[in-house]
Order: C-alpha cells, then structure tokens, then sequence
C-alpha cells in the first residue's frame, strides 16, 4: 500500500520521579539523606530514510510514543533514561504541527494548493515544523520530560532530613501531519494513457506498470537516469492528470504535490491524439491545472515529449504543436520503439543541469 499523508499522535516519554531515600549503613547513624533523580523521557524522533519511499509503517501504527524514563533510587542512583523512539520516514517528508485545543475534533481535509497553511478540520489549521530532505536527517517531534529531584537535592543545614521529592515532567505530545513531496529532479505530467510509464521505463531501471487504459500508475515512482560523465538525476512518474485535477478530480490532486519539489516539468502528450484528443488543447489543458493547483509550478523550467510517433495523424499534429508554441522545445518520441529517447535524455541533462536558463515562458 501506498501512503503519501497520514495523521498521527506522538508522545514523549514523561521523566522518572525523584527518589525520597536515607543512607543506612552499619556504624554510619543518621546518614543523611540519598534519594537521587529520575532519569529523562525518551523523545520521539524522526529519521528520514532513502530506503523507505511511503508513510505505510506509520499508517498501521499512528500511536507513537518513547519511554518514560526511570524512578530515582538510594544511593544517589539516579533513573535510567528513557529509550527514544525513532521512526524512519521517507526522505521528503514535510512534518506539520496541529493546533493543540481541539484534537478531539481532528479531522483532515487536503491541503489547500495554494498556501502553506493546511486546514485540519473546521477550525484547525496546521504549522510546517520540519521538512527532512536528507538521508539521516532527524527532527525531535516531541521532547523527553525532564526526570524528578530525589531529596538529597532538598538537604540544607536546617533541613537535614528532606522528605521533598520532584515528579517528572510530562514528556511533550501533539497531533501532526506528516506528508511526502517526492524529492526528484524532473516530473513527468500528462493525460491518463499519455506514456508516461512507457518513458520512464526506457529511460530509467524503474519498471512502472504500463497498460492500455488510464490511470495505470497509482502513486509516484522514481526512476534514476545515468548521464555520461557519472552524472544523474531522478525522475518521477506521476499518475495522470485529468481536466479539473486542481479540484480532486481523478487521481491528480492527491499527486501534483509530488511535484512541487521537481526543478524540472516534463509535459508528455499524445501527439497521435489517440481517443480523439486534440495535443495542442491537452497542453494548455495541462499548463491550466498545474497552474490553478500552484502557480508556482508554472514558472517552472519545462519541456514537451510528442509521444506516440508510431502512430498515424502524429507528424501533421506535431507540426500544429510546433506552429502555436514556436519558442518551446518539443521532443518527438515513441517510447515503445525507442525513438527520441536519447533526445529526451539530452533535454533533461542539460535543464537540470542549469534549470535557470531554461525557463521557458513559450504560453
Ligand atoms: N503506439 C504507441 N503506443 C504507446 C507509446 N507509448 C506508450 N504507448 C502505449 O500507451 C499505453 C499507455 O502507456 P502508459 O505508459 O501506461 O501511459 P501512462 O501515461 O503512464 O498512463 P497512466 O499511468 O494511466 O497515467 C500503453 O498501452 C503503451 O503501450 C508510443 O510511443 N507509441
Ligand atoms: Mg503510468
């Protein structure tokens, strides 16, 4: 199962209770007093990992919480600290904090495209607090309870046999959001049935489903591609977008976060216009929804894939494309017999490797 945002509880460990104890021993009358302090909560933390690519661990286990630590003991022995908790997330993990009050009512919406505020239920809205984007990289969701004082911490001159002692502290708790933004340097976008997969296949070593009818591919996978000179970028294939994907229709929406870290868009279109589409609508239509889910997605560096040039009707179609976008780089391909791919390689190596230069602004 694919997972890509889920909701969970995190509690730290609360601290162990100071120890209220007196030193006895053979010959030592009245021995003072020797009740040391309770060890610390463990913290729960987040791990990203390279080898986890979706949220599932924390979907059938929402509840995460570390140790508490140990009680102080005699002796002046104090308790033994609490073990973290350490979850390993996917790298690309953003981490947002719900709003304390009203957890009993919590309750998540998808995230508004354009805004960074995320609207949790009714009222509620959400605070980014960490975003982990490196291989190890950790944050501390919630922090271990200080442990209690034992009563050697009390003794004075006046008060020589303290019975005092400290609990301790509650360990910090909270409702979060976790959410995946697949990191990848160039996303593949298009219609249902466009070839996305099929390119990605003969591009990269990853092996997406590929099939006759829409909405094949599910949830997003990356693919590495190798360039000469020990080079490489990552690409990630995107379920297919329909008209009004900005709204939730299709499998879009869930998706188009995927590629809000891309540098680069890759538009792939039917340019056979198989099922009757028109390619130079579907690219507008394409250019539209990316742009009403996050404007800034539209300033992005991007190029187009012709696909399907096997097929008849595809070279007068592309011709059109050419004519109405004069100024953007179209790539002809047929991703099942190989044809422009290396077209396609080249186009990516050179727009990762400087995305600036390339913004296009052809529509
Ligand atoms: N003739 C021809 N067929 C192609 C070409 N590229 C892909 N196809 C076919 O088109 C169909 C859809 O290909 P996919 O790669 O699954 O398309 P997709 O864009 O990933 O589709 P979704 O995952 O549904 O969004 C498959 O039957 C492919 O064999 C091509 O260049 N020429
Ligand atoms: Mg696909």
């Amino acid at each position: 199962m694919f997972v890509d945002q889920v909701k969970v509880f995190a509690q730290a460990g609360k601290g162990g209770r100071g120890c209220v104890s007196f030193r006895r021993e053979k010959f030592v009358p009245k021995g003072g007093p020797d009740g040391g302090e309770g060890g610390r909560g463990g913290n729960v933390i987040l791990r990203a990992s390279r080898h986890f690519d979706n949220l599932a661990n924390l979907f059938y286990e929402p509840l995460i919480k570390a140790k508490n630590g140990g009680h102080g003991m005699g002796k002046k022995m104090s308790g033994r600290a609490g073990a973290d908790k350490i979850v390993k997330v996917p790298v690309g993990t953003v981490v947002w904090r719900a709003e304390e009050e009203k957890h009993a009512t919590l309750n998540i919406q998808r995230p508004t495209s354009n805004s960074e505020q995320l609207a949790i239920g009714s009222r509620q809205s959400a605070i980014p607090v960490a975003d982990l984007v490196r291989d190890g990289q950790e944050f501390v969701l919630c922090c271990g309870g200080v442990g209690g004082k034992g009563n050697v911490h009390f003794k004075s001159s006046r008060n020589r046999a303290p019975r005092q002692y400290t609990e301790g502290e509650e360990g910090e708790q909270g409702h979060f959001l976790l959410e995946l933004r697949t990191i990848a340097d160039a996303g593949l976008v298009g219609y249902p049935n466009a070839g996305k997969s099929t390119l990605l296949r003969k591009i990269s070593a990853a092996r997406p489903k590929v099939a006759a009818y829409p909405f094949t591919t599910l949830h997003p996978i990356v693919g590495v591609i190798d360039f000469p000179g020990y080079r490489r970028a990552t690409v990630a294939d995107i379920p297919g977008l329909i008209e009004g994907a900005h709204r939730g229709l299709g499998l879009g929406h869930e998706f188009l976060r995927h590629i809000t870290r891309c540098r680069v868009l890759v538009f792939v279109v039917d340019i056979a216009g198989s099922e009757g589409r028109n390619p130079v609508e579907d690219l507008q239509n394409l250019r539209r929804e990316i742009d009403l889910h996050d404007p800034t997605l539209s300033s992005r560096a991007w190029f187009v894939v012709a696909n399907k040039m096997d097929l008849g009707g595809a070279e007068g179609n592309l011709k059109a494309l050419q004519e109405r976008f004069l100024k953007l780089q179209i790539v002809p391909t047929s991703a099942v017999n190989g044809q422009g791919i290396d077209a396609v390689e080249q186009a990516l190596a050179t727009r990762i490797s400087d995305p600036e230069e390339s913004v296009s602004t052809a529509i």
